[in-house]
């Protein structure tokens, strides 16, 4: 059967995404710094699945035959992160550069355009500087964080920039938020709900930190806007979370209203102050009330003059949203709002893949794309899509290598994409989540979003059928330039 993504633009970027401590290893090589994650995995393992990112993948040793796969996927772009701390171990504008963290992501960025890959770079992939959190709190210091982040970010930008020309701030500024300050689940593992945890104030620090994120992206583009841009011609954005949610009850307009709170709770936090230069949704000051910072004047226009070229959305699944109340302690961060797998009617999301949480629910990835596009009017990057297939992290190699549900949730989201181009939507990129099999967080090593099988105590590499079928499908592209 013909497919639509036959139609996606010639021009369209195309590759795979990875993130420093999920693949890197080498944490105590080249004079790297510790980070938040570094401390998280090592200080109660039972957290992280008894998981941590010392080895990982060893990319730090294995890059060129990891971009030697990507050659061979056909990939024209690659999306990697930078940890922060190998650049600046101590994190801060006053701290010494890692002459030898710079060399080590020179190697990285000349590797790839040596193979005609076109290197996309994530500045923050969750990993701050241990020493930033020790010295002031990390990202519960608004003023400070912002200014350590701006300095690592000119960092970049005079060191890579010569070469490098996208630009994402951050990653996900939701799950650092939340997950890192809420639910406790990621580092720096503050809540005051988790057990686990022996501080934090869920009530009150998702909001502060959520802050510290906005204002540290906003320094970070102002900058570039500024002194860079004219002379480097690059591009610069954020990636976004991205979950869809759709009323529980179609009929009743209170879920109609909950799956929108719910939206603005996750994207509208970031996106408005973003990509608006406007105050946080209404429905969050409504709820939260003097607990979520205020913007001041000062704040406004710096954010007026941090406009961005492009949203980058990460899209993995959908839900349904029910008013009322959530699940602590997640109610207030969730807009409170519970979130279902079935409708009211029982009709399940989707269809279930190799993790609870996500089901491949295509037609509301259009709808989520053709809804962002409306609200914020930038070009989108995918700068994440993709799934664990259901029992791969039981299987074999043998087993796992042979991957038709991964195959067929990457088909039918590129169809989705095409059917949002015509819908009106600029989408001019994709980026398939994870080059690699690799350290998913808090779950360890069990979840497996790779194109490419690790083999955790080898460390082999054996690409699996996925990985060249996305090969096949680019190449077909013929839509309009
Ligand atoms: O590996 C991460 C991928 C996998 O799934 C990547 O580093 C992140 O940027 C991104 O968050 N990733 C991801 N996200 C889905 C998170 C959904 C969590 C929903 C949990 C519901 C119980």
């Amino acid at each position: 059967m013909a497919s639509a993504s036959a139609l996606l633009p010639r021009d369209f970027e195309w590759g795979f995404a990875t993130a420093a401590y999920q693949i890197e290893g080498g944490v105590n090589e080249g004079g790297r710094g510790k980070s938040i994650w570094d401390t998280f995995c090592h200080l109660e393992p039972s957290r992280t699945k008894n998981a941590n990112g010392d080895v990982a993948c060893d990319h730090y040793h294995r890059f060129e035959q990891d971009f030697d796969l990507l050659g061979q996927y056909g990939a024209g772009a690659y999306r990697f992160s930078i940890a922060w701390s190998r650049i600046i171990p101590l994190g801060g504008r006053n701290d010494p550069v890692n002459e030898e963290g710079i060399r080590f992501y020179n190697q990285l960025i000349d590797s790839l355009l040596a193979r005609g890959i076109t290197p996309w770079v994530t500045l923050y992939h969750w990993d701050l500087p241990q020493a930033l959190h020790d010295r002031y709190g990390g990202w519960l210091d608004v003023d400070e964080v912002q200014k350590d982040f701006e300095h690592y970010a000119r960092v970049c930008f005079e060191r890579f920039g010569d070469r490098v020309c996208n630009w994402i701030t951050l990653n996900e500024p939701w799950i650092q938020a939340v997950y890192g300050y809420a639910t406790g689940g990621n580092a720096p593992g503050r809540s005051s709900t988790n057990k686990q945890s022996t501080d934090g104030d869920t009530t009150t620090e998702p909001w502060i930190v959520g802050k510290a994120l906005i204002m540290s992206h906003a320094r970070a583009v102002a900058l570039y806007n500024k002194e860079f841009r004219h002379t480097q011609r690059g591009v610069i954005g954020v990636s976004l979370n991205g979950d869809y949610f759709e009323p529980w009850d179609a009929e009743d307009p209170q879920d109609a209203e909950a799956s929108e709170r719910r939206m603005e709770f996750h994207i509208g936090w970031f996106a408005n102050p973003i990509f608006l230069a406007k105050d946080y949704p209404t429905c969050m000051r409504k709820q939260l009330g003097d607990r979520l910072p205020e913007f001041t004047p000062d704040d406004f226009s710096l954010l007026a003059q941090a406009e961005c070229d492009f949203y980058g959305m990460n899209y993995y699944t959908a839900q349904f949203a029910k008013h009322g109340t959530g699940e602590a302690p997640l109610t207030d961060v969730l807009g409170n709002v519970e979130e279902l797998q079935h409708d009211k009617q029982g009709t399940p999301v989707g269809k279930e893949s190799g993790l609870h949480w996500l089901r491949s629910c295509p037609d509301l990835f259009r709808k989520h794309l053709t809804r962002i596009y409306k609200l914020y009017g930038k070009p989108i990057y995918i700068t994440e899509n993709g799934c664990p297939c259901p029992g791969e992290d039981k299987m074999v190699k043998e087993e796992a290598v042979n991957d038709p549900y991964r195959i067929q949730y990457f088909q039918d989201h590129l169809d989705a994409i095409c059917k949002s181009i015509e819908d009106g939507s600029v989408i001019k990129g994709y980026f398939a989540w994870s080059l690699l099999d690799n350290l998913e967080w808090s779950d360890g090593f069990g979840p497996r979003f790779g194109v490419t099988y690790t083999d955790y105590v080898t460390l082999e590499r054996t690409p699996k059928k996925s990985a060249l079928l996305l090969k096949d499908i680019i190449a077909k592209r013929q839509g309009p330039l």
